[in-house]
């Protein structure tokens, strides 16, 4: 447990921050939402990644304490988005299977929009899964739970995910996120684009929206609106921003 205090010490000091990105519509060409991306300011490591210190505080628990850090600033962000910026801005924010595992994250959700006076439909959830888990009958009923609340649920990473198609039959997601590694090539690659196009085939027939992440080029994005992908997030918009850079993002039309 050596690691989770000197995890909780960091997080004590304000070492971590959220990073911004922003979702588009395809349809309206707004953004819908802001992803939450957690960022590591360590005084003598320098930037650490998530894709590094997510699975070490999986490993150590303190995931359960970050990732409600993470819930609530998101919260008080978009509150004062809604409040200042107006307009119906969502924030994403990501919950790894393992955080599922260790609490009741509807609970803690519903308590926290209770007591910062949020409406349900400010928050999204997209569920992230670093390890293999067996604990599906957990996801889904947490899941259920998030949806009875009025909360949009995403399956992140969809094509990459372990369970990616087991969750997608197991419940009904709002949305699911294609994993950057399919957009990476588009259009050229002949193999990517048949299973973009076979995926937003997929949501389509499921009535569900669909997101694509990694769009960083004009072709990419030309490929993904001819194919009616519902929406875009990638470096062609934006890349991920503190808070306060986004603010002026936030009624930009594309
Ligand atoms: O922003 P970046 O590409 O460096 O993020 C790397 C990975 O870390 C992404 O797959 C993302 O899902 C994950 N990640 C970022 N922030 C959070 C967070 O707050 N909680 C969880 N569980 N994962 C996160
Ligand atoms: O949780 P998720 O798998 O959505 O993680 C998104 C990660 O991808 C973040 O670390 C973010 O910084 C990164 N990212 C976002 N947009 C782009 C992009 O256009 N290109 C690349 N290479 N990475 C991106
Ligand atoms: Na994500």
């Amino acid at each position: 447990y050596m690691l989770r205090g000197e995890f909780r010490k960091a997080l004590e000091q304000q070492q971590f921050e959220l990073h911004y990105q922003p979702k588009i519509s395809l349809t309206t060409g707004r953004i819908t939402g802001m992803e939450a991306l957690a960022r590591w300011r360590h005084p003598e490591k320098g930037n650490i990644s998530p894709a590094v210190f997510i699975p070490l505080a999986e490993e150590s628990g303190f995931i359960q304490e970050l990732g409600n850090w993470v819930i609530q600033t998101a919260c008080r962000q978009v509150k004062e988005w809604r409040e200042t910026e107006g307009g119906e801005i969502k924030v994403a924010v990501n919950v790894s299977v393992k955080q599922f595992i260790k609490q009741d994250v509807a609970a803690f959700v519903k308590a926290t929009l209770e007591e910062m006076e949020l409406p349900p439909d400010c928050l999204e959830i997209e569920i992230t899964e670093s390890v293999l888990s067996s604990h599906e009958s957990v996801i889904q009923q947490a899941v259920n739970n998030l949806q009875k609340l009025g909360i949009k649920v995403l399956i992140d990473d969809f094509g990459t995910g372990y369970a990616s198609m087991t969750y997608l039959k197991q419940f009904r997601a709002d949305a699911i996120k294609i994993d950057q590694s399919f957009i990476r090539h588009l259009p050229n690659n002949q193999d990517d684009a048949a299973i973009v196009s076979a995926l937003i085939t997929l949501a389509q027939a499921l009535d569900i929206c669909i997101v694509a992440e990694g769009v960083e080029t004009k072709a990419q994005l030309d490929f993904l609106r001819e194919k009616k992908c519902c929406e875009v997030q990638g470096y062609y918009f934006s890349k991920p921003l503190p808070a306060a850079q986004m603010s002026k993002l936030l009624n930009r039309q594309f």
